[in-house]
């Protein structure tokens, strides 16, 4: 049979046209998200019978929670109306170089930044964001500057279940309200570089002990946020097993019962807690002792228990319990035999591999797509969590003993005199990356360095 030449372009032009839409599918679903987010003074109250004056993300403490899609475009319209330089480091998301907000892109008061960035397919999990400027991190964050981000994934497997977000920070007042920075050279001023900043009031989203509802039976998905500059939250809650289902990078590939969980300042937990109380009971979420300290500057109420929040059973008869799905995502492996070099961190104390951060030195050059183990070693009698910007990465071991499951992480608490191993691949974005002890008072003193990654034959990134 001879075609019909006539109908021959019609039939190419309609596929074309399918063809088209079908290739324009995913752009046109990418949902393109504006925020706008302003740093500046603020006049709040904090604590009983006083006002404090602090720093706020559009006057807010914490600032707003950021939720995102995976596939999300981003722009986050940024202005700085505080007296100093700043910048906003979205904690845990891979992004541009230049959306990074690393001290490498400061904005200066008076001035604006646009942060612009794809949220990663796969990356569903709890992050934060918070300034990151050159030696003021810690003052900052201290101030008031810090908030959550939440990245939902199109096919969440626990999707359905009620979520509470708890975003947890410690910070210390003086008797007038404000907020308690000592100068470096007074005694505490001397204890907080040591330690890391601590303080006695901990806050949970910006309240002292609020109060979260439970019907018995009922399954509640629990983010936490550790946004404090240097404790580190032991968490049990009595008479609770908890499931443990995500950490940094999202959700694990199957949940965990555990008794407790030890979330390190910068680290996110995700857990289930399961109401297998009475009507009517009431629980308190409670951080126990965590000896992270060098005996010499330990402080004296260490080993206190201290009360987060209260869990309150309502009175209502009990539910029937959600089915919790044994699996909830795959983890793609990370092979260690294609791990193209190794990378040693001597940890002591305030110095990596015993220099201080030098803003035009790389410590770490690297070729984009590599994939390395870093090895951390941990010398003195502190512990100190080690923070890579950039990418997430999976714990290989921990003092030798093997992680249990696979996960996403981009903090590892190296505990004192320990070490601990992770593998990553640099699989996208060019850049000076900064690693570095998340205590702000180590990482503000110069215990970080620089990763620069970059792709052969181009010159590395520009500060
Ligand atoms: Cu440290």
């Amino acid at each position: 049979m001879v075609p019909n030449r006539r109908a021959m372009p019609l039939r190419c032009g309609l596929v074309l046209c399918v063809l088209m839409v079908l290739w324009a599918a995913p752009i046109l679903a990418q949902r393109r998200i504006e925020v706008t987010l302003t740093a500046a003074p603020a006049r709040l109250s904090l604590v009983p019978g006083a006002t404090t004056e602090l720093f706020a993300y559009n006057g807010r403490f914490p600032g707003p929670t950021l939720e995102f899609r995976e596939g999300d475009r981003v722009t986050v319209h940024f202005r700085n109306d505080l007296p100093e330089p700043t910048t906003i480091h979205w904690h845990g998301l891979n992004l541009p170089f230049a959306a990074d907000g690393s001290p490498f892109h400061p904005v200066a008061p008076g001035e604006t930044y646009d942060y612009v960035f794809t949220i990663q397919p796969g990356t569903a999990g709890t992050y934060w964001y918070h300034p990151h400027p050159h030696h003021r991190t810690g003052y900052q964050i201290a101030k008031g500057l810090y908030g959550a981000v939440i990245v939902r994934a199109t096919d969440d497997p626990l999707r359905g279940l009620p979520e509470k977000l708890l975003v947890i920070s410690d910070n210390r007042f003086a008797a007038d309200g404000s907020i308690d920075l000592p100068a470096s050279l007074t005694p505490t001023g001397i204890a907080d570089r040591e330690n890391g900043r601590e303080g006695d009031v901990i806050f949970v989203n910006g309240a002292v002990m609020p109060t979260i509802a439970i019907r018995a039976g009922e399954v509640q998905r629990w983010r936490v946020i550790n946004a404090s500059a240097a404790r580190v939250y032991r968490l049990a809650l009595p008479g609770h097993k908890l499931l443990h289902v995500g950490s940094d990078g999202g959700l694990f590939e199957r949940p965990v019962e555990v008794e407790e969980l030890v979330v390190a300042n910068a680290e996110r937990v995700e857990f289930l807690v399961r109401g297998t109380g009475s009507p009517g009971d009431r629980v308190v979420l409670q951080a126990l002792p965590y000896d992270r300290y060098i005996p010499q500057t330990r402080p004296a109420t260490w080993n206190q228990p201290r009360e987060l929040l209260a869990l309150q059973y309502t009175t209502k008869s009990p539910k029937r319990a959600a089915s919790i799905p044994a699996v909830l995502r795959h983890v793609p492996v990370l092979d260690t035999t294609q791990a193209t070099a190794r990378r040693l961190m001597v940890l002591t104390q305030g110095m990596i591999n015993g220099q201080l951060m030098d803003p035009d030195r790389i410590d770490v050059a690297a070729i984009l797509d590599a994939t390395e183990i870093w090895e951390i070693e941990n010398l003195v009698g502190m512990d100190h969590p080690f923070h890579l910007h950039g990418f997430q990465f999976q714990v290989l071991d921990r003092n030798g003993v093997p992680e249990p499951f696979r996960s996403w992480k981009d903090v590892v608490n190296v505990p004192k005199h320990g070490t601990a191993r992770f593998i990553v691949r640099y699989a996208n974005f060019p850049g000076k990356w900064m690693f570095h002890c998340h205590i702000l008072d180590h990482e503000d003193h110069g215990m970080m360095g620089i990763l620069d990654v970059s792709v052969p034959g181009q010159r590395s990134a520009k500060r």
